[in-house]
């Protein structure tokens, strides 16, 4: 596991599955505009959770591109699902932006909830098209910028999927914290 701590938050970045971060409080789904179950992701997190949760995450949509909304965890070992729409790779633009937001709005929700700890897969990265490279840049900036200011998460998780995106992400993240 790669590590660091600015300030009283620990970023983390592991390889596992979203869905079986049992010592998380929220969970962030890489969802699609309309709060449906979908694949990647979204298909595993709805699988997990049960259809409780659709029927309360599709009440809230259609939300926008680096938009997040909040709801509860079912029966995932969570309390919460933040539901991020990230940008479509070249179609939603500018995507950088776009993406950057996913992980500022879903941080701002914890710490008006008073969350202490958050799980990131990587948005945007599978169906959507955004190249890991780059997605690991804007995602692990965005994160490593607020945790300057933050009051009550201590914990940031990003959780990649293969090992291949782990390393991207290893690498990345050494850059980044050197700027
Ligand atoms: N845990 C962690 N990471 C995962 C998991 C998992 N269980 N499953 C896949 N990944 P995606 P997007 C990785 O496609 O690009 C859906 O259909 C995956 O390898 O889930 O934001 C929605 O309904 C990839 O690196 O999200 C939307 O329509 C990353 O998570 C659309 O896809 C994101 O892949 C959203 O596309």
């Amino acid at each position: 596991m790669e590590q660091l701590k600015i300030e009283k938050t620990t970023l983390q970045i592991v390889q596992g599955d979203i869905t079986k971060q049992n010592d998380i409080e929220a969970i962030v789904n890489a969802a699609n505009a309309y709060l449906r179950i979908g694949g990647g992701v979204a298909g595993a997190i709805h699988r997990a959770a049960g259809p409780e949760l659709e029927n309360e995450s599709t009440k809230l949509g259609p939300i926008d591109p680096g938009e997040a909304v909040i709801t509860g965890a079912y029966n995932l070992p969570n309390k919460y699902v933040i539901h991020c729409l990230g940008p479509v790779y070249e179609r939603d633009i500018p995507h950088d932006k776009l993406l950057a937001n996913c992980y500022k709005n879903a941080i701002d929700i914890c710490e008006e909830k008073n969350i202490e700890s958050i799980a990131f897969p990587a948005i945007s990265t599978g169906a959507f098209g955004y190249p890991v490279e780059d997605a690991a840049e804007v995602a692990l900036k965005e994160i490593v910028e607020k945790m300057k200011i933050l009051k009550s998460l201590k914990t940031i998780r990003m959780v990649l999927f293969s090992n291949q995106d782990l390393e991207v992400h290893k690498e990345t993240l050494k850059r980044v914290a050197k700027q």
